[in-house]
């Protein structure tokens, strides 16, 4: 006899460990324990989706026939781990291997081939997980011998490899990439459509009072959870995203707005990541969308690449440097976290919209994470590590594997550049441009250096200054330090003055 665990990330029935298995002579098990739950403060919507959608994929397994074991979370031992379910398991019903799908995290994967086979006493075997387009072997070949990894180039041989948006060798529309129509900022017109609300059966409503009653101490609120658990759900969301908002995705990739938490988004990266949705269904559905006329190739290129480029790059450069990449601080940034981040109190305008969204929903769009909350953190100098654990704990979608290169590499740029070319840095300009934030704001956009400056501009140019040698010979900043070059010592003096006080006074902001 055979056992597979399958974990919280890994909610299809095409999950290749089942691939090994025999359905009445195996088994399957499943548990919800307290150290995946605690490892960090998960948000509790982050937590009631994957109890749900495990409790949802464990009856949808025992209507195809499959043997399946699945352990509940139980209060009174919160500190049970996977491995602890898999020995009592094991001591009534012995079995001769045990068989995983490749775990997304290095953390669970480092004790399933190191500690486990001692543990349990059985061989373990790893099995590839075949949701992701590209293998960590074949990414691994792709980047040997690069001296620089850069995300364009590999999603051009995913768009090959899948036949996406390709006319026999060419890409459709005759061009790889569509960026230079999108980022439009948001003037109110069109009208953002809602989002699909979800009716929730007893499975969800019993997880929702575990969850509240159990990790109340955790980040954030259920009150407005509305994530699929179910892969029904997840196709409706897909579908309405497709028919609804798909089409202006692109023009506005890159808006915020005070009062829309969602814009025009997907929001699929929570069924992506635990397994409701595949990367490459999703990927057909925007492109039959662009065959229909239902939506322009600028808005499905744009959604496309997020998907088969960036998510797989991502991927592929976790395996490929883990564990050193955890590790690293380029910057040599030593500052602590602000409170804010856990409170969500700060009178910046855009900070407190983004952790509302975050702390409301488990979610803010890309821009927020990266242009906003990231780019406060990459300016003030935030240790790398605080400002990973923290995504990493409050968003719904967030795994190791997805969270980390995206914080450490792309916004806190600690990898030196192996991820992003240059540093996602901006000045409050950016966010004016990009969102209406600032009209919501106690403190001035246009100015650097009052007592009422914008804190991202005098950060900003802080961050050029005291990052010069770093940055000052990297083409894509030369203007940037030609124009801190040209400035007067008087406004270097007064910028300096002013950012200073604003790292003096962090938490007060
Ligand atoms: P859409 O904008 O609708 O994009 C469609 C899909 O493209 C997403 O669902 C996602 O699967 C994929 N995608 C887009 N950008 C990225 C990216 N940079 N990396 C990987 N996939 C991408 N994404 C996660 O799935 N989990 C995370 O833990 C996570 N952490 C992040 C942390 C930071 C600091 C930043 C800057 C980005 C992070 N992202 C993460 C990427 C991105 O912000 C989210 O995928 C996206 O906001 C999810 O919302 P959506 O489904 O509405 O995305
Ligand atoms: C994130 C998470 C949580 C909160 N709880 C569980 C759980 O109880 N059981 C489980 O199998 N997985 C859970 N997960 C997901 C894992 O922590 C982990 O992130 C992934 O399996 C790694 O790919
Ligand atoms: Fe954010 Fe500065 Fe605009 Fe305020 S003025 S919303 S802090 S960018």
């Amino acid at each position: 006899m055979k056992v597979a665990l399958i974990l919280g990330d890994q909610l299809t029935t095409d999950v290749s460990s089942l691939q090994h298995l025999e359905k009445h002579r195996d088994w399957i098990v499943m548990a919800e324990v307290g150290t995946e739950a605690r490892y960090v403060a998960h948000h509790q919507q982050k937590i009631a989706l994957i109890f749900s959608a495990m409790r949802h994929f464990a009856a949808v397994l025992r209507n195809n026939g499959w043997q399946v074991h699945y352990h509940h979370y139980d209060p009174t031992r919160p500190q049970l781990g996977l491995h602890d379910v898999l020995l009592a398991f094991l001591a009534h019903t012995p079995a001769s291997q045990l068989i995983v799908t490749e775990c997304g995290e290095h953390r669970l994967h480092q004790q399933m081939i190191e500690a486990w086979p001692v543990q349990l006493g059985i061989p373990i075997t790893i099995a590839d997980d075949s949701r992701f387009i590209c293998t960590k072997a074949e990414f691994a070949q792709w980047a040997q011998g690069r001296k620089q990894l850069r995300m364009e180039y590999f999603y051009r041989d995913m768009r090959r490899k899948t036949g996406l948006l390709m006319e026999a060798d060419q890409p459709v529309g005759g061009q790889w990439n569509f960026d230079s129509s999108n980022r439009e900022p948001y003037r109110g017109d069109p009208v953002v459509p809602i989002q699909m609300p979800f009716t929730r059966d007893d499975i969800d409503n019993e997880v929702l009072s575990l969850v509240a009653r159990e990790f109340a101490s955790h980040p954030g609120t259920l009150t407005h959870f509305n994530w699929p658990t179910t892969r029904e759900q997840a196709l409706q969301a897909l579908d309405s995203f497709i028919n609804t908002r798909l089409r202006w995705y692109g023009d506005y990739q890159d808006a915020m707005q005070q009062s829309q938490h969602f814009m025009f988004h997907s929001l699929i990266s929570t069924s992506l990541n635990c397994g409701l949705l595949t990367a490459v269904e999703v990927c057909q559905a925007a492109q039959q969308a662009w065959q229909d006329n239902k939506a322009p190739l600028n808005a499905v290129e744009g959604f496309i690449r997020q998907i088969i480029g960036w998510r797989e790059f991502i991927r592929g450069i976790y395996w490929l440097t883990m564990p050193g990449y955890a590790a690293k601080n380029f910057l040599n940034n030593s500052r602590d976290l602000p409170d804010f981040y856990w409170t969500g109190e700060t009178r910046m305008a855009c900070m407190k919209a983004c952790f509302k969204n975050t702390f409301d929903h488990a979610y803010a769009h890309h821009i927020q994470r990266l242009m906003v909350t990231g780019n406060f953190a990459l300016l003030a100098g935030i240790t790398p590590s605080q400002v990973c654990d923290w995504y990493l704990a409050v968003y719904a979608d967030a795994y190791d594997w997805v969270e980390l290169p995206n914080t450490l590499g792309m916004v806190m740029h600690a990898d030196g550049g192996f991820l992003a070319s240059k540093p996602y840095a901006a000045s409050g300009s950016y966010i004016h441009k990009m969102s209406d934030y600032c009209r919501h704001c106690e403190y001035q956009v246009k100015t650097a250096t009052d007592h009422n400056s914008c804190p991202f501009n005098s950060l900003y140019w802080d961050f050029v200054s005291r990052h010069a040698d770093q940055f000052r010979k990297n083409p894509r900043m030369a203007m940037i330090y030609r124009s801190y070059e040209r400035m007067s010592d008087d406004k270097k003096q007064a910028l300096q003055a002013r950012s200073a006080y604003v790292l003096e006074h962090l938490n007060e902001l």
